[in-house]
């Protein structure tokens, strides 16, 4: 009699993680602590599902949390791969495929004239940093608060007592020091943006921000405000530094930055971080600007940058696969219709129940807030954000996750949805939000 192994349950299996790793995950919001209950540990994905140890089967909105714009395992992405690591993993020496990869980003970026390749968001905005640091010879950065660019030390940072007041780190470990230079201001706040530019706008090396933020559920900069900051930035020779990691061709093929440059003229970032959809689930990620930036850059500038695995011929070759299905025509027009349809299904089903909600979405990225009062405005900030209720956002996630709909296990995390989520997927979505809501 064959005695099949006795499978895990997702419990068992967080019990047994959590004496290895801690708190049994690689990467905190898995943890699932922001909305409590147990993590599902997931065995294997295909299209718009995942598959937990129990077999239950989920819809997914968390994509990896954007990477999988494409569904899960598509046959293109997954050929490119197989061949590749058959040619080899690694071999700490350039390859043409860096560069064809290189040249597809910058064609659909026109503000770059070059880039580099890395390994992860963190490390493609730390690079970033310092290079904008060593390009312009000064030390001090802005960042929003609510805005999240990885977990290099500079960038752990909240907001100080008052406008002008330096940040505090945001996680032990970070030295006061680290983060001496690092001011946080309010998001979508042109006053502040004044007030400290006022005071410190020739010793800024560069704003760093996301363009439309998604490490604060879904918030996006105004056009007015982001007109200022260029200006301002243009004004005091202060980079501006587009975060796109998550936003970047998902939002719109041509990223965040395209949307600003249609509502503002001439507009553009002085340098750009990606991560996420331009490595198709595998470790890569890239920041770039003009060339004579990018030129400041080891081996030809002052500025150290460097990695193993940068570059890596298995993930150039899972990147490149996914950007070439990205760019096909009419690509963003079907993923942007069918995540307004979820958007809008979202918010008409809580207006049925006469639950108070509010949403926004662009492209395959969306968010949602249980707003304190019906009508209550799209948060514009950080604050705002925190302000809808939490509660009922957490009763939510579980009452969905239990309808088999996986959402992302914290309110201030933003929503994804793939070219292979389809217009059933999205009508079984809104029948659980029905069910959940009532
Ligand atoms: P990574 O180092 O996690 O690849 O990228 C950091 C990063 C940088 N910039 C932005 C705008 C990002 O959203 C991220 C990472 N996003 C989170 C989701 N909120 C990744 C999920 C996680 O931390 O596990």
């Amino acid at each position: 009699m064959s005695t099949e192994m006795k499978k895990s349950t997702n419990a068992e299996l967080f019990e047994r993680a959590q004496k290895v790793i801690p708190g049994g995950v690689n990467s905190p919001v898995r943890a699932f602590r922001a909305v409590g209950g147990t993590p599902r540990f997931i065995t294997r994905a295909q299209g718009a599902y995942i598959i937990d140890a129990e077999g239950q089967r989920y819809i997914d909105y968390i994509g990896s949390w954007g990477p999988m714009i494409l569904g899960h395992g598509h046959p293109a992405v997954l050929d490119a791969v197989l061949k590749a690591a058959a040619d080899g993993f690694s071999f700490g020496a350039p390859t043409e495929r860096e560069i064809e990869l290189a040249e597809e980003i910058l064609s659909l970026v026109p503000s770059m004239d070059q880039l580099r390749l890395v390994s992860s968001g963190t490390e493609a905005a730390m690079s970033a940093l310092r290079l904008a640091r060593g390009a312009t010879g000064r030390s001090k950065i802005v960042k929003f608060e609510g805005c999240y660019h990885g977990h290099a030390d500079a960038l752990l940072v909240k907001a100080g007592s008052g406008l002008a007041t330096f940040g505090h780190p945001t996680s032990a470990g970070v030295p006061p020091e680290v983060v001496r230079d690092t001011l946080v201001l309010p998001y979508n706040d042109v006053a502040a943006l004044e007030t400290t530019f006022d005071l410190h706008g020739p010793g800024i090396a560069c704003v760093m921000i996301e363009p439309i933020a998604g490490n604060m559920n879904f918030v996006r900069a105004a056009v007015p405000f982001m007109k200022r900051l260029r200006e301002l930035c243009t004004q005091h020779g202060t980079l501006l530094v587009f975060d796109e990691v998550m936003s970047g061709f998902r939002v719109a093929l041509g990223s965040a930055q395209s949307l600003y440059a249609k509502a503002i003229p001439g507009f553009a970032p002085d340098i750009s971080v990606f991560g996420k959809v331009i490595g198709g689930g595998m470790p890569l990620a890239a920041f770039g600007g003009k060339r004579a930036v990018m030129e400041q850059l080891a081996p030809l500038g002052p500025v150290y940058q460097a990695g193993t695995l940068s570059g890596n011929p298995v993930a150039t070759a899972c990147g490149l696969a996914t950007l070439r299905e990205v760019r096909k025509p009419g690509f963003f027009d079907a993923l942007a219709t069918r995540t307004k349809a979820l958007t809008d299904g979202l918010l008409a089903v809580a207006n049925e129940a006469g639950v108070p909600m509010a949403g926004d979405c662009e492209g395959g990225m969306f968010g949602f807030f249980f707003s304190r009062a019906s009508g209550d405005p799209l948060p514009q900030n950080y604050g705002a954000v925190m302000a809808t209720d939490k509660e009922r956002f957490n009763r939510f996630f579980h009452a969905m996750l239990d309808r088999g709909v996986y959402l992302a296990p914290a309110m201030y995390e933003a929503g994804f949805v793939s070219a292979a989520h389809s217009a059933d997927d999205i009508a079984a979505t809104l029948h659980a939000a029905r069910e959940a809501l009532r």
